[in-house]
């Protein structure tokens, strides 16, 4: 019977469901599902978790701007988050919605046994509140005024149970001393050890005076607060009450920001050992992404959005620059610019480069297969040591969760193997037998070192290493190599190579830029339609687009109508592909008066080349738009066919004169 296999359970926070996605939260997802990449390779049966935090005051004011009930909007941004981290291949093993039932049950059992324990009683709380927002306001402007509407605040005091975190002061501080790697990274310790030295008050965990939460079993209107409720969305990822039986729980890491480190090395461990239940192994807070040196907020207009940029470079081009650009724990400056310039040194440069080129070299000298090397040269040995060694080192940077290190020493390899390449330039040997031996050698080591490369960057790329991998001839998935067993010299010869894929093609940096800015622009922007009108108002996404269409569709217009339409003959002049945008082709096109570029969404049915020259038919009077970044000036008009809706573009039997008007 196999072995079985040591568990590894990580989460993200679970993220507030009244904005959305930026780069900021992405980060920690990212490093999440590397990590959870990363740990299988290791032989973990691994979890990731992450999830929506639903309640509180703020969901309820935005549920009612948008004037939809609050269970309505929240189903709509958790929707919203989920379809995102799918989109960007961040699936997690469990999404946790805090108004899912499962959580409801699991803030109620931990509230039992902490109150069961004796550390939950009931008292008063008393503070400054806004009797129009509905809000407790800990930071009054002066004079008393409300920070967000202005008016006056008046002093309230209400019934609410408390958690006595003041009973933990010492528990928490032999907790922290026994277990020296609980907070991460070093420098966070300190500040949370002197927080906790300086002694802990207890904590209000329910609230009479909002609505929209866990209600308190017995006790209505109690509802729990914001984070008894949030926290708890750990456990009920895994089991909840039955948490034993998953057997994931504990934690082994729970990567937050630093903005939440006391929350969750304080008052979790807490409320676990007031449960008598395990508190989680490590808790390791990363740094901020900054924009121009600011924290980003949708109302200083500095959010990065990953959608634009992984339409343009590709969602591995994000994950290695977030990983690679700052040290994780630290802050870093998030710029376009270093960006662009990573994507184009590092990974076109870098690993594809080096991919392409061997493949290449491999398909042409040896029929694409791996050849069997002859004798090596001191060089030959040298290049392999120096891999071998790189193994462990990437392996430990990994674990010790230095990722920017990491990389650095796979790059130092891809740097060595080109270095090797250039000086040994395999290219150059002629046909004699001894000196394709000696291609042999160099090609071998070349394709071996690419082979241990794409293995330990797997967990970062995980999608252009997978083309490496099916390239190296491969059937079994990358992500099924047991990193512990990777050593030089593994490479079979006589295997047959996989078609090669173009992994990061070189781009533009201006033009990139200027793309990626304006797909963020269009995201953060869209264009107003009566949906989205309301939905802008607050922040949500836009329900039943498709409906609404379908439902006008049977209506007729009249022939003015109609005639605002102009059409006319166009002619191909040049056709490409566009880069980040695979259905999207880019036409110039002659409509007579003038040349116009247009977008089209032909890209997977027609061969650039084999549109020069056609003629087309063009709606020439369409306000001008960028698509995925491009501006397109007017629209091809072609059929949409069959369940898929392949185009197939209009055109003439006769000939006709390139400019005529379609009437
Ligand atoms: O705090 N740079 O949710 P939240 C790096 N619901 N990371 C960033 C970031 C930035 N600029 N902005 C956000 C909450 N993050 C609670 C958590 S957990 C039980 C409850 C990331 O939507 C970072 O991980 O405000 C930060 O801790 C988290 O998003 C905050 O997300």
């Amino acid at each position: 019977m196999a072995e079985k296999k040591e568990k590894f359970y990580i989460t993200t926070p679970i993220y507030y469901t009244n904005g959305l996605p930026h780069i900021g939260h992405t980060y920690t997802t990212v490093v999440a599902d590397m990590l959870r990449r990363y740990k299988r390779m290791r032989g973990y049966d691994v979890v990731m978790t992450t999830g929506t935090d639903e309640h509180g005051v703020n969901v309820e004011r935005a549920a009612k701007n948008a004037e939809i009930p609050e269970s309505e909007f929240v189903a709509r941004m958790a929707e919203a988050w989920r379809t995102l981290w799918d989109e960007l291949g961040l699936t997690a093993d469990e999404f946790v919605r805090t108004t899912d039932l499962k959580h409801v049950r699991t803030v109620q059992w931990l509230f039992r046994l902490c109150k069961e324990n004796g550390y939950v009683y009931k008292g008063h709380y008393t503070g400054l509140y806004c009797i129009y927002d509905n809000a407790y306001v800990s930071e009054p402007k002066p004079g008393n005024l409300c920070p967000d509407c202005e008016r006056p605040l008046e002093t309230v005091t209400e019934e609410n149970y408390f958690f006595k975190l003041s009973a933990f002061q010492k528990p928490l501080l032999d907790f922290y001393r026994k277990f020296p790697d609980f907070i991460q990274p070093e420098t966070r310790k300190n500040e949370i050890v002197s927080f906790v030295e300086g002694g802990l008050k207890d904590l209000s965990i329910t609230r009479t005076t909002i609505r929209w939460g866990i209600p308190v079993p017995g006790e209505e209107p109690h509802v729990f607060y914001v984070w008894f409720d949030a926290l708890a969305a750990y456990l009920s990822a895994v089991g909840g009450p039955e948490y034993e039986k998953r057997g994931m729980w504990p934690a082994d890491v729970h990567l937050v920001g630093k903005d939440i480190i006391r929350f969750h090395t304080v008052y979790w461990p807490a409320f676990l050992m007031a449960a008598m239940l395990p508190p989680p192994k490590q808790v390791w807070a990363h740094g901020w992404f900054l924009m121009d040196a600011a924290k980003m907020s949708k109302s200083k207009g500095n959010v990065v959005l990953p959608r634009p940029i992984v339409n343009m470079l590709g969602m591995d081009a994000l994950r290695y620059f977030l990983l690679r650009e700052v040290v994780f724990g630290q802050d870093g400056n998030f710029s376009y610019d270093a960006l662009v310039t990573r994507y184009n040194s590092d990974l076109a440069n870098g690993l594809g480069n080096l991919a392409s080129r061997t493949a290449a070299m491999l398909e042409r000298n040896f029929a694409g297969q791996v050849p069997t090397p002859g004798a090596r040269l001191p060089q030959d040995d040298a290049l392999a040591r120096d891999t071998q060694q790189a193994i462990g080192e990437v392996l430990e940077r990994y674990d010790k969760f230095e990722f920017a290190r990491a990389l650095e020493a796979i790059w130092a390899v891809i740097a060595a193997a080109d270095k090797y390449l250039t000086t040994e330039q395999p290219w150059a040997l002629g046909d004699s037998s001894d000196e394709q031996t000696r291609k042999a050698t160099i090609l071998w080591t070349s394709a071996e070192l690419l082979r241990i490369v794409t293995a330990l960057a797997h967990p970062v790329l995980p999608e252009s290493t997978a083309k490496v991998w099916k390239m190296l001839g491969y059937s079994a998935p990358v992500a099924a190599v047991e990193l512990d067993g990777l050593r030089w010299g593994q490479l079979a010869p006589g295997t047959s190579l996989g078609k090669f894929q173009a992994l990061f093609p070189r781009v533009e940096k201006t033009e990139a830029i200027e793309r990626i800015e304006a797909m963020a622009n269009e995201e953060l922007n869209p264009p107003k339609t009566a949906a989205s009108t309301a939905a802008a108002a607050s922040h949500l996404p836009a329900a039943g687009g498709a409906a609404a269409s379908a439902a006008g569709a049977s209506e007729r217009i009249a022939i003015e109508d109609f005639a605002k339409v102009e059409m006319r003959v166009g002619q191909v002049k040049t056709a490409e592909r566009i880069v980040g945008a695979d259905k999207l082709l880019k036409l110039t096109v002659d409509i007579g008066s003038e040349i116009r570029q247009i977008c089209a969404g032909i890209a997977q049915y027609y061969e650039p080349e084999a549109l020069i020259g056609r003629k087309v038919v063009v709606v020439v009077n369409l306000a001008p738009r960028k698509l995925r970044g491009v501006e397109s000036n007017g629209m091809i008009v072609a059929a949409s066919v069959g369940p898929e809706g392949r185009p197939v573009l209009a055109g003439f039997q006769e000939d006709v004169e390139v400019g005529a008007r379609l009437k």
